[in-house]
């Protein structure tokens, strides 16, 4: 091969490029295949249009049916752990984005987008937490037919790609405080299964990325964007948080505390990790130099306090789980691209062209009304579908409300109602419309929210008792016990509750609760009565320590 000319080394490196590439397509392919639902009576379950597994019976499935069938995800099949993000998605991670940064904008953070490739210097400044992540990190090599002479990270988080221009740019107290935040997708090349939402190897978050003068200052913002957070959750999504403090061994290794809200998952009794809003401390603004004058000592530098804090599109797959059921998605109201679907009923080959007419005349100012009222409405006057089949597709969307109007609902002047959440049906005077269907949509947001509150605070049960901690577990419940707080006896109590149970070949694969030990989700802010400092003992029953606090623990993602 030495006297080939480079053209035609290089038509022949392009063709075995090709072929490579065609193979792996071919691989990509079978894997898709094989990606596909399972098969239920001899159907593929992705050709039957409806759920076909209840929640309760086969949770994980009915996830997986439910964010492909409600059109939320597509698997991306040429490589594993991927998700396409379909606009139903998208709707409500923006509405997410807009309410998030109306807040944050008033705070004063502005938007900004850095690279997405970490070089490999950088990473060596942050070397001791990146360690854990190394990985998780993806690698380009190559660029064309060429290997990179230094390869380059695909960002799993951007604080390697930022804090050197944060030094840079920060001079001056007056700089201060120092807020950016971006609207981005990261990439962590996950080793455990892959799940829609709730673990991809890509996902899209927001990551805010602050500095302030003191400690104080940066603590109070810490808590001022976990406010936020807890609003995503519980006022857009009607999804219940514990707002709480990590310990030591579940927090952000190169910060200085992590402030989390934690989710529950009552079908399987799981805590899950909402969005963390971190004070780093001066851990990174030591690593990278990010110094301002002291304003109170001339000539004197202070490494400044830094703040990181982050919510992805989990967030969607935890309402998916919290509010669906076996007809499918539920949606809350305000999260919802289509609020209300009006769907007209009652409409047959007898009916007169005359009734037809009126029908369509009050069914379009119905409509009309609604827009106006603010209600986001559409119809579905799809030809060649029963209603009955409309209700269905529209209950797997989850949309919160269907309006029904037939001649008999003209002739009362009424418009018929069912609501997606409660399934409750009535009818609302037309001339009511205006003011009772925005009423109602504020209604189901509530009473969606109530519902999951009530599971969340039913399943979180304080014990006190070391031999009821697994019997409640299993009960499908989080714990809050009293805690030493220290990280060896955390991990005891991981060994300890990591019980074998479930492994049991008599019981079906699909009704086995988890085998997995239970970890600490946070130490809760709003602590419950009945710790008596310098007497109450750590649960732990080998741990001589005194409980310090009650801590949430949990089986969870
Ligand atoms: C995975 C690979 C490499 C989490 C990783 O939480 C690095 C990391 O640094 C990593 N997974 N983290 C911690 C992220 C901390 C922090 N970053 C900004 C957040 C919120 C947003």
């Amino acid at each position: 091969m030495e006297d080939t000319k480079p053209a035609e080394q290089s038509k022949s490196a392009l063709k075995k490029a090709e072929k490579e590439a065609k193979k792996a397509a071919e691989k990509a392919a079978k894997a898709a295949a094989k990606a596909t639902l399972p098969v239920v009576g001899g159907k593929k379950t992705d050709d039957i249009i409806g759920i076909t597994v209840s929640k309760t019976e086969n949770f994980a499935q009915w996830y997986q049916e439910v964010v492909l069938k409600a059109e939320l995800v597509e698997y991306y099949t040429e490589i594993s752990g991927f998700y396409i993000m379909r606009p139903a998605t998208m709707y409500i991670w923006n509405v997410i984005r807009k309410w998030f940064t109306e807040r944050i904008d008033a705070m004063g953070v502005e938007e900004t987008n850095f690279p997405m490739f970490l070089s490999q210097k950088s990473l060596e400044k942050e070397k001791d937490h990146v360690e854990g992540f190394a990985p998780e990190l993806a690698w380009v090599t190559k660029a064309g037919d060429k290997n990179l002479e230094v390869p380059v990270a695909v960002r799993p988080t951007s604080e390697a790609v930022m804090y050197p221009y944060y030094a840079k740019w920060i001079r001056s107290h007056r700089d201060l405080p120092f807020r950016l935040n971006q609207w981005n997708s990261v990439v962590r090349w996950e080793a455990k299964q892959t799940t829609p939402f709730l673990r991809a190897r890509e996902f899209l978050w927001q990551e805010g990325h602050t500095a302030h003068l003191t400690e104080e200052l940066a603590g109070e913002e810490v808590l001022q964007i976990l406010e936020y957070y807890a609003g995503v959750y519980e006022q857009l999504l009607a999804v219940p948080v514990v707002r709480g403090k990590k310990t030591e061994n579940e927090k952000f290794a190169g910060g200085y505390y992590t402030t989390t809200v934690e989710g529950y998952i009552p079908s399987n009794g799981r805590g899950i990790q909402g969005a963390t809003s971190h004070c780093l401390g001066q851990n990174f603004s030591k690593m990278f130099d990010i110094t301002v004058e002291d304003p109170n000592e001339q000539g004197k530098h202070i490494n400044v306090w830094q703040n990181s804090w982050g919510l992805s599109t989990r967030a969607i797959g935890v309402m998916v789980m919290v509010h669906g059921d076996d007809k499918g998605l539920v949606l809350p109201p305000q999260i919802a691209k289509i609020q209300a679907i009006l769907i007209p009923v009652g409409i047959t080959k007898n009916t007169t062209t005359e009734d037809k007419a009126t029908h369509q005349a009050r069914f379009a100012e119905v409509k009309a009304t609604l827009k106006t009222a603010g209600v986001r409405v559409e119809d579905d006057q799809r030809e060649g579908y029963t209603p009955a089949w409309k209700f269905n597709d529209w209950e797997l969307k989850g949309v919160p409300l269907r309006l029904e109007l037939g001649p008999k609902d003209v002739a009362k002047g009424v418009v018929s109602f069912a609501r997606r959440d409660s399934g409750e049906k009535g009818t609302i005077p037309v001339e009511e419309l205006a003011a009772r269907v925005p009423a109602l949509l504020e209604t189901i947001q509530a009473d969606m929210y109530s519902r999951a509150e009530k599971a969340y605070r039913e399943h979180r049960v304080v014990v006190q008792a070391w031999d009821a901690v697994v019997p409640a577990l299993d009960a499908r419940n989080v714990v809050i016990i009293p805690f030493c707080l220290d990280g060896k006896c955390e991990d005891r109590i991981k060994e300890l509750t990591t019980g074998r149970a479930d492994e049991d070949p008599s019981v079906p694969e699909a009704q086995r609760l988890p085998s997995m030990g239970m970890k600490s989700l946070c130490i809760p802010f709003e602590q419950p009565d009945g710790l008596v400092h310098g007497e109450t003992r750590c649960l732990n029953p080998e741990c001589e320590r005194l409980a310090e606090k009650f801590v949430m623990f949990g089986r969870s993602y």
